[in-house]
């Protein structure tokens, strides 16, 4: 069979990396096919979605930035300094984290999507009009972020003004000015050439990009027992590859970076200019427990527990 797979991204960027070695397992492995759909083939990343949820698509790539709606309980990546930002840890606990694979693959299973897989995709720079050392510079600043309600409370504590908006309007907007900061990893920054909407680059140690890529749930039951193996493989593959395929990639982007912009402020926070973002998460945290109640807290509770096990 012929099986379709969309992402977010350029077939270049890291989603999709992971979406070609994955198209490259399943074709090596089986007779069936995948066909791939980078970002603007199908729409905004809300829409691919939809398409994965009516079965029109078998496989989507969709970072719970976007699926905050669909699925509350994924907004928990947006605690402010939850992940570590040392990468050994990182993708250990995401090779680990039971939170991921037992807790988040049931609530994206009660939404008819069987989780494949989560990754990281890099530590989350901002980038901004001007320069950002305390959550004073960002005052009255238009931040955009994805379109996740605990993602504004985040920026909200860090003293943005937060705007929620699809990834099509980031370039535009910053370049009309009808907002004046985003963030994304600095690789995306790089190959999405945001560096030339936006005079600096920040760093805050905030967060690390997390992205999932899951299949249509019927489909995958309909699948009979060694097409799931194949695809299980192809995911776990995938996953090892785009790990190592990311060693160095973000400062290689950085020096991409200053070497097309050389103006650009690189900002990198001192741990005192980080203390007053990093007590905003507190406050982020209970927002995430008001908005998902019990189901919220336990999530956390075992997110919390595989990170203290690295
Ligand atoms: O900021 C965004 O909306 C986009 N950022 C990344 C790294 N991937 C896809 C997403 O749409």
């Amino acid at each position: 069979d012929t099986w379709r797979y969309a992402f977010e991204e350029a077939i270049n960027e890291v989603q999709g990396v992971y979406a070609s070695k994955f198209k490259e397992e399943i074709e090596k492995n089986s007779d069936h096919e995948v066909e791939l759909y980078p970002y603007g083939t199908l729409g905004e990343s809300a829409d691919i979605m939809e398409q994965a949820q009516a079965g029109i698509l078998q496989f989507v790539d969709q970072s719970p930035g976007f699926t905050g709606s669909l699925i509350p309980e994924a907004q928990v990546f947006f605690v402010p300094y939850l992940l570590p930002t040392d990468t050994k840890k990182l993708n250990k606990f995401f090779r680990t984290s039971k939170a991921i694979h037992r807790d988040f693959k049931k609530l994206y299973a009660k939404q008819g999507l069987e989780l494949l897989t989560m990754f990281p995709e890099g530590e989350v720079a901002m980038t901004t009009k001007k320069p950002v050392h305390s959550p004073e510079d960002l005052n009255e600043v238009k931040f955009r972020v994805m379109t996740n309600p605990l993602l504004v409370e985040a920026y909200k504590a860090f003293g943005a003004t937060p705007t929620p908006l699809p990834w099509g309007e980031v370039y535009g907007g910053l370049q009309t000015n009808i907002i004046q900061g985003q963030e994304n990893p600095t690789s995306f920054i790089e190959s999405t050439k945001l560096y030339e909407v936006t005079d600096n680059i920040i760093y805050a140690g905030h967060n690390n990009f997390t992205t999932a890529v899951m299949a249509n749930q019927d489909f995958y039951n309909g699948l009979n027992k060694n097409d799931r193996k194949v695809i299980q493989n192809a995911a776990k593959t995938a996953f090892e590859y785009i790990l190592t395929y990311q060693e160095g990639l973000e400062k290689e982007a950085l020096k991409k970076i200053q070497a097309a912009r050389p103006e650009i402020e690189v900002i990198v926070l001192s741990e005192q200019e980080r203390k007053p973002f990093k007590a905003a998460a507190a406050q982020v945290e209970e927002k995430f427990i008001e908005m998902t109640g019990k189901s919220g807290q336990k999530i956390l509770k075992q997110m919390k527990a595989d990170l203290r096990g690295l």
